[in-house]
């Protein structure tokens, strides 16, 4: 960036409570909340984007951005930005219509906080924003960068990316039958596709080189899936003290996963594989991605 946020021998556990700590002060300012009789939904707004979730999607933004010295402020408004999507995911996700959820972040989930229908308006609100936002002057001074960021996040939450790997999702709880190949293809698109709008932002906000998107390509893709099959074995493992979210729904649901099909032991090793090959993608930034390598180690040793 133009001002470096992160040295590259940084610790990853404080750049990502530092990411924490801007991506919350300027989602606050986002989501101001008016007056009138609509404040409801934006409270109910403000509640699912500022509860205490990782922010790593934040993080991966503006550790790529860092890789092109992009200003702060534009990896700031993209962070912001992929946080509301994942928000709103989260929200609607835990719907009654969909995973029927009570708890969310350790808190209680949007409808039980609020109400089913202000729950779908706020999801609604925050994937609405979050396009508005990198349609923003602050976001890019170049309009075309501006399109590719929208176009780009557009493709990646909608049907041919998480909305289209939900779908998939909801369908496999009735399809025990889906082999590795099928879960594959479903967690590229549910989880997979914003981790990877998440990876490459930086590389269109810096207009990298091909070379250096693809690069940032391949590891985000072996991120996501390392990502979500850690996240299987903490539904089969982890507490939900601890994930700050029910745990055991897959198996009660009777659902193919990554841990179903291959057993604990071979889910990890498979995980740990997904991150050596992160890694060896960053081989291009040298030194300088080193917060990055250290991020894909998290994704699998993490415990919520
Ligand atoms: C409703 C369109 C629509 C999509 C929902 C992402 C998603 C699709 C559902 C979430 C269900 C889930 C638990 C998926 C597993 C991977 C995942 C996205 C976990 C939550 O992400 P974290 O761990 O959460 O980054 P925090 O709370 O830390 O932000």
């Amino acid at each position: 960036m133009s001002e470096q946020l992160w040295a590259s021998d940084s610790d990853f556990a404080a750049a990502l409570a530092e990411t924490a700590k801007l991506t919350d002060a300027a989602i606050n300012k986002l989501i101001p909340v008016p007056t009138g009789l609509e404040a409801r939904v934006f409270e109910a707004m403000r509640y699912a984007a500022l509860a205490p979730g990782k922010r790593l999607r934040p993080f991966l933004v503006l550790a790529g951005a860092q890789l092109f010295s992009v200003a702060r402020r534009s990896a700031l408004q993209v962070a912001c930005a992929i946080e509301l999507v994942h928000a709103y995911s989260l929200v609607h996700d835990d719907l009654p219509a969909m995973d029927n959820s009570d708890l969310r972040r350790g808190l209680p989930t949007c409808h039980k906080a609020f109400d089913e229908a202000t729950a779908v308006l706020a999801g609604d609100g925050l994937l609405t924003m979050a396009f508005e936002i990198l349609a923003q002057a602050d976001t890019h001074g170049d309009p075309a960068v501006r399109c590719e960021l929208v176009s780009t996040l557009a493709l990646a939450a909608g049907a041919q990316g998480m909305v289209g790997g939900q779908m998939i999702d909801l369908l496999a709880e009735h399809r025990p039958d889906l082999d590795i190949g099928a879960i594959t293809r479903l967690q590229r698109m549910k989880t997979g596709a914003l981790i990877a709008f998440a990876c490459e932002a930086g590389a269109i906000l810096g207009k990298a080189p091909q070379e250096l998107r693809l690069a940032l390509r391949g590891y985000a893709h072996d991120l996501g899936l390392a990502f979500q099959i850690a996240d299987d074995l903490l539904d089969v493992e982890g507490t939900a003290g601890v994930t700050g979210k029910p745990v055991g729904a897959d198996a009660a649901a009777g659902k193919a996963t990554f841990v179903s099909i291959l057993g604990v032991e071979r889910a990890r090793a498979q995980a740990d594989l997904l991150v050596r090959q992160a890694v060896a993608h960053l081989d291009p930034f040298e030194a300088r991605a080193e917060l990055l390598r250290q991020a894909a180690r998290f994704v699998v040793d993490r415990n919520a």
